[in-house]
């Protein structure tokens, strides 16, 4: 590596390791790891996956990519005998925001195990250019900028292949960029990013703004813009045709190079639907078979047996149901292609539950894939279980072989090795190298639950994390926090089912505790990280409430020994990186039946923190294999919680009036410590809404929730019996490993 740096340096500079500067070093190192994935095989097989997806949320790729080409340890050791600390070159990298959350870090870790277990996949997406915004706090509100990702240097390659994507009114001339996602194991697979060059970033105005109906110029300049409106929702509906034209295009042509005959075309390749919003590459692939003479009853059988659907959410606002209209306005030439596929229902089914267009003229884009393809998984046990008894019934009743489960996982080597190198190392002495390779074989780390040295080794590893993070925040935000204190996180897109707001209110009652003399043993540092949708009022006002918490909380001197708020501004991968192994308590707390999976649960889990949680999405499978000792379960089961919604059997307005304490709460958002920092406006309409819809059902849980934190809080202080926790999470945590879920998919639906 030295020799390499060293030539390479003083070839694109003229310039030796030491005198370089730190972005002169990042971009050598870009090159010499584009150059190496060059010279790696690419995974080959006869059937290949394509993974389509709206969102990417990759992460920075300097550190993966030293990791998988296994050339991280010497990188580091070379810079460092020269003066250079590699952490500090990964700072110069910008990260690709290319993903809101969940769906599009699943996506990612999904490419890197599948090049890690040498299959034949590739991803497909779009290169939004500015991606999600970038989140700045003023006057305690969150402010959208842009957020320009792709640099000089970039681990994007322009390739080639392009194609022309029809619209109604014009055509679109895409152009496909690459990035290379090598295994561990060597391999190699890609990432292609379709993009156009007639997009123009001069539209941007103020903040995020731009015209939104000048399509050429502004296709894949943001991700999912707001869709409030009309000409928003529209713009969506572009994208996504424009990703998944250029993906069926990209799959025929791949095809016929490898001289596939294309009725055979499933023999050869598999699509993955990520959510619903590549749906549209079915009619779309359909039309183009039909192109190439297929009879519709062959296109449809042949794209059947192609295309499988993972179904992220059981939320009725995010399934996807386009009007008509849109769809006429954008794609008319798929209307007779999907007018068809619905009528075949109506032919075989009568059951307007299942139809695709419904009475009010709306296509359910999901009802496409459920029919359409040959496979349907839901991301979690309990998930899959509501998608089959409930939200999907009508479905599993016709076909209850599609119906499968995939558990989520994570890449151990972004969120272990890479994140928290010392962990990894140590648990590397403790049971071996071969976890790297089977996740399962951490379990071997259960025979040192009862040893002292290991469990304070532990601790060590736990509060240098909290040190490193402490140092961040300082030069990032200019926040001082505690390593001695407990940490409490909550990381994930804001939303009301995730119930931030439940944990505010905490933070009110342990405010009003002190505040009464009753002091906890050890400071509690919150910490949040959350970005809102622009469009989205009440998370805005969520956001609102916790930043004037925090400024309330700093600037009291009674308090602020006890407690301390930090809300991380842009939450993204990075920081998540760093938060994640200072962790101590992991908030899971959405309300039961509406968190598919989560996947930042089995994250903190597998860096030493503790679970509180509800039983929703994975949290059930994290408490069945950690068992009750060592975990924070709490709240209403989501088999009531359905029936609470059946039935319209919940009143928050009720659980406000007859409980004094809930009430005490809940008025401190429009009390006078509260109103004198924040805006009367955002804290009124939060509060009358907690009282009057609570939609996800906050008040129902918080007493159980102050409970369940209170003992947690306690349990923290007996040492021994809390790292031994942690060390039991960490041992079970290798059912987690995205390597498990990827072979899992492989072996039910890709049969690659
Ligand atoms: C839909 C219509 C219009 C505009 C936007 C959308 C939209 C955009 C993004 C709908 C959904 C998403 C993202 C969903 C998501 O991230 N879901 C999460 O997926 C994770 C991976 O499976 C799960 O772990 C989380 O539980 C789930 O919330």
């Amino acid at each position: 590596m030295e020799q390499v740096l060293q030539a390479k340096l003083q070839e694109k500079y003229e310039k030796g390791i030491k005198e370089a500067s730190k972005e002169e070093i990042y971009s050598t190192l870009l090159c010499i790891c584009k150059e190496k994935m060059q010279g790696v095989e690419p995974n080959k097989g006869n059937r290949k996956l394509y993974y389509i997806s709206a969102e990417f949320l990759v992460g920075k790729l300097l550190p993966n990519n030293l990791i998988n080409l296994g050339i991280f340890e010497e990188t580091r050791e070379v810079l460092e005998k020269y003066g250079h600390n590699l952490t500090e070159i990964e700072e110069v990298e910008p990260e690709p925001s290319l993903g809101n959350g969940g769906l599009g870090r699943l996506a990612a870790c999904f490419l890197d195990s599948i090049a890690n277990l040498g299959l034949n996949g590739d991803g497909v997406g779009l290169n939004y250019h500015d991606g999600l915004f970038l989140q700045k706090f003023r006057d305690n509100k969150q402010n959208e900028e842009k957020n320009p990702w792709i640099t000089d240097t970039s681990w994007l390659t322009r390739t080639e292949v392009s194609f022309e994507v029809p619209f109604k009114d014009f055509t679109m001339q895409s152009v496909m960029y690459d990035i290379d996602v090598p295994g561990y194991h060597g391999g190699c697979n890609k990432l292609h990013l379709f993009d156009a060059d007639s997009v123009d970033e001069s539209l941007i105005g103020e903040g995020i703004t731009f015209n939104k109906e000048e399509i050429k110029k502004n296709l894949t300049l943001f991700l999912y813009p707001d869709d409030s409106d009309e000409a928003g929702q529209l713009l969506r509906i572009y994208q996504q045709y424009f990703m998944v034209s250029n993906a069926a295009q990209l799959i025929l042509k791949e095809a016929q190079d490898r001289g596939v005959d294309l009725y055979h075309l499933h023999e050869h390749v598999c699509i993955q639907i990520n959510d619903t919003h590549p749906t549209m590459v079915i009619p779309e692939l359909i039309r183009l078979l039909m192109e190439k003479g297929f009879n519709i009853d062959t296109a449809i059988d042949v794209v059947r047996k192609t295309c499988a659907y993972t179904n992220h959410t059981i939320l009725a606002e995010a399934l996807e149901k386009w009007p008509i209209a849109y769809l006429e306005k954008v794609v008319p030439h798929l209307m007779p292609i999907i007018r068809e596929l619905d009528a075949r229902v109506r032919r075989d089914f009568h059951d307007e539950r299942v139809y695709i267009i419904d009475s009010m003229n709306r296509v359910h884009m999901a009802h496409i894939d459920i029919h359409y393809g040959y496979a349907v998984n839901g991301v979690a046990a309990l998930h899959t279980e509501i998608l089959k008894e409930s939200e999907l019934k009508p479905f599993y009743d016709i076909y209850p072989e599609k119906f499968n489960n995939k558990t989520n996982g994570i890449t151990f080597r972004r969120w272990l090795i890479h994140c928290n190198h010392k962990l990894a190392e140590y648990l590397k002495e403790l049971v071996g190298e071969g976890y790297m390779e089977d996740a399962t074989e951490l379990e071997k780390l259960l025979s040192y639950q009862n040893d002292d040295a290991v469990l304070a080794k532990l601790r060590e590893i736990k509060k240098e994390a909290k040190i490193e993070l402490k140092k961040y925040l300082k030069m990032t935000q200019n926040i001082e926090i505690d390593e001695n204190s407990i940490f409490d996180i909550q990381i994930k897109r804001l939303h009301e089912y995730k119930r931030q707001q439940m944990n505010a209110l905490y933070a009110i009652y342990k405010y009003k505790e002190i505040k009464k003399g009753n002091l906890p043993k050890r400071k509690i540092t919150m910490i949040f990280g959350a970005k809102a949708a622009p469009a989205y009022t009440i998370a805005k006002d969520i956001i609102h409430l916790i930043l004037c918490l925090q400024q309330l909380i700093e600037n009291d001197p009674e308090v602020r020994p006890y407690l301390q708020i930090v809300m991380v501004e842009n939450y993204n991968v990075t920081k998540a990186e760093k938060l994640i192994p200072a962790c101590d308590i992991s908030e899971q707390i959405s309300l039961a039946s509406k968190e598919a999976s989560g996947t930042g649960n089995m994250k903190f889990m597998l860096n030493g923190a503790l679970t509180l949680g509800t039983e929703d999405g994975a949290n059930v499978e994290i408490h069945e294999l950690v068992g009750d000792e060592n975990i924070y379960i709490f709240g209403e089961k989501s088999e009531n919680v359905i029936k609470l919604y059946e039935t319209s059997g919940y009143c928050s307005a009720k659980i406000y009036e007859q409980d004094p304490m809930i009430q005490e709460l809940v008025d401190f958002i429009i009390g006078k410590e509260l109103i004198r920092i924040g805006d009367p406006v955002n804290l009124g309409r939060l509060f009358k809404e907690i009282v009057g819809k609570d939609w996800f059902m906050a008040l129902l849980d918080l007493k159980d929730y102050i409970q369940t934190k209170e003992r947690m809080l306690n349990d923290y202080e007996d040492e021994m019996a809390w790292s031994k926790k942690t060390l039991i999470n960490i041992a079970k945590a290798g059912f987690f490993s995205s390597d498990r879920t990827i072979a899992e998919y492989n072996r039910d639906i890709w049969h690659l």
